[in-house]
């Protein structure tokens, strides 16, 4: 029987990950966070296994950001978030052959982002490789294949019921990038996407009040710790398998007391019950101080969601009168809202 637990581990311990994880102000806010999360987080941090690009993703972000307060010459009056989207996946095996993942298309992600550049923010899209991007979501699903043809004279060209969205796609995510208010950023495993975050957090830090966390990733709850994993693909012949997931140490505290505490934090809530929704958001809202937790429903996500603050409960419906209508158009329009309310010191 194969058996993933802490003793079958210290052989294939990498070390540490070169990772600090309270590298600001880490003490400031002490008494609001337990020790014993940062001992989690800190555990968490120095047992991943180091980011390959890392000093890339810094640069990347600094200049993204250096760009932004230019722009406004130094004033950094201009807006931004960091959305985050799609799934992460929790390896169970260091030469990864298996991992666990969830259902999150990224399509909440991308289509926020759109409406979120639209509203005048510069964004940084933290994404689930292979997942929905910006201005692709009108895409069909193998657009290489579907959107293109090749003539006799073997031309490559745009069919015709497809060159709008492909000029779109094509135009408006060129035009993002290039003007440097578009930066995206892609991960895979739980450990790429929590010390991406991170830098992100880090890069954001002076913005103040004018960086946004807007947190619609589907974030494991469990994963297996690098140092507790099996090194070799795990063996269908020693029987059933038995394995030992451990919880993900919840970084939106720290994330909010720590490393960005003057930024607009949003996180998600999704249920499949919705007895249980409204209530698990409200707690989440007070447990991590969110300035609002977006709850939403399985199987409803992309018509309705609440948005939750200290003081209220708002429904936002997908206008169903419109066809290519969805939900993320009127939630951001009300997002932005509350996030200038905030700047102007009028509310939270
Ligand atoms: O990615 P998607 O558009 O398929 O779904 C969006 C969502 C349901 C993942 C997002 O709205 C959300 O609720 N994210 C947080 C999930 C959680 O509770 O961990």
């Amino acid at each position: 029987m194969c058996v993933v637990s802490s003793s079958s581990s210290s052989t294939h311990h990498l070390g540490s990950s070169n990772f600090q994880a309270f590298p600001m102000d880490a003490t400031s806010n002490s008494e609001t966070t337990h020790d014993s999360v940062y001992e989690e987080i800190e555990s968490f941090f120095d047992s991943a296994p180091p980011l390959k690009d890392r000093s890339d993703i810094s640069r990347k972000l600094k200049e993204f950001i250096a760009r932004d307060s230019h722009s406004t010459g130094g004033g950094g009056a201009t807006r931004v978030v960091c959305v985050t989207s799609g799934g992460t996946t929790v390896p169970l095996e260091k030469r990864c052959v298996r991992y666990i993942d969830n259902f999150s298309s990224g399509h909440r992600g991308a289509a926020s982002t759109e409406y979120f550049l639209k509203a005048g923010y510069s964004v940084i899209f933290l994404y689930r490789r292979g997942t929905f991007q910006p201005f692709c979501r009108s895409l069909p699903e193998d657009p290489l294949l579907e959107c293109f043809e090749v003539s006799k004279e073997l031309n490559v060209q745009v069919c015709q019921s497809h060159s709008e969205a492909v000029k779109r796609a094509i135009g408006e995510h060129r035009a993002a990038v290039d003007e440097g208010l578009l930066l995206k950023l892609p991960f895979t495993t739980i450990f790429e996407y929590l010390q991406i975050l991170q830098l992100i957090a880090m890069s954001m830090k002076n913005l103040e009040k004018h960086a946004m966390f807007y947190l619609a990733a589907a974030v494991s709850d469990f994963y297996v710790p690098w140092k507790s994993m099996v090194e070799h693909k795990i063996q269908s012949a020693s029987g059933p398998l038995d394995m030992r997931l451990v919880q993900v140490p919840k970084m939106l505290s720290v994330l909010r007391n720590d490393w960005v505490p003057m930024a607009f934090c949003i996180s998600f809530k999704l249920e499949t019950d919705s007895n249980i929704l409204l209530e698990k958001a409200e707690k989440a809202l007070k447990k991590y101080k969110m300035h609002l937790v977006v709850a939403n429903e399985l199987s409803t996500r992309k018509e309705v969601v609440v948005v939750v603050t200290s003081s209220e409960k708002i429904s936002v419906h997908r206008d169903k009168n419109e066809a290519d209508a969805d939900v993320e158009s009127p939630l951001i329009k009300l997002i932005v809202e509350k996030h200038s309310s905030y700047i102007e010191g009028s509310d939270y």
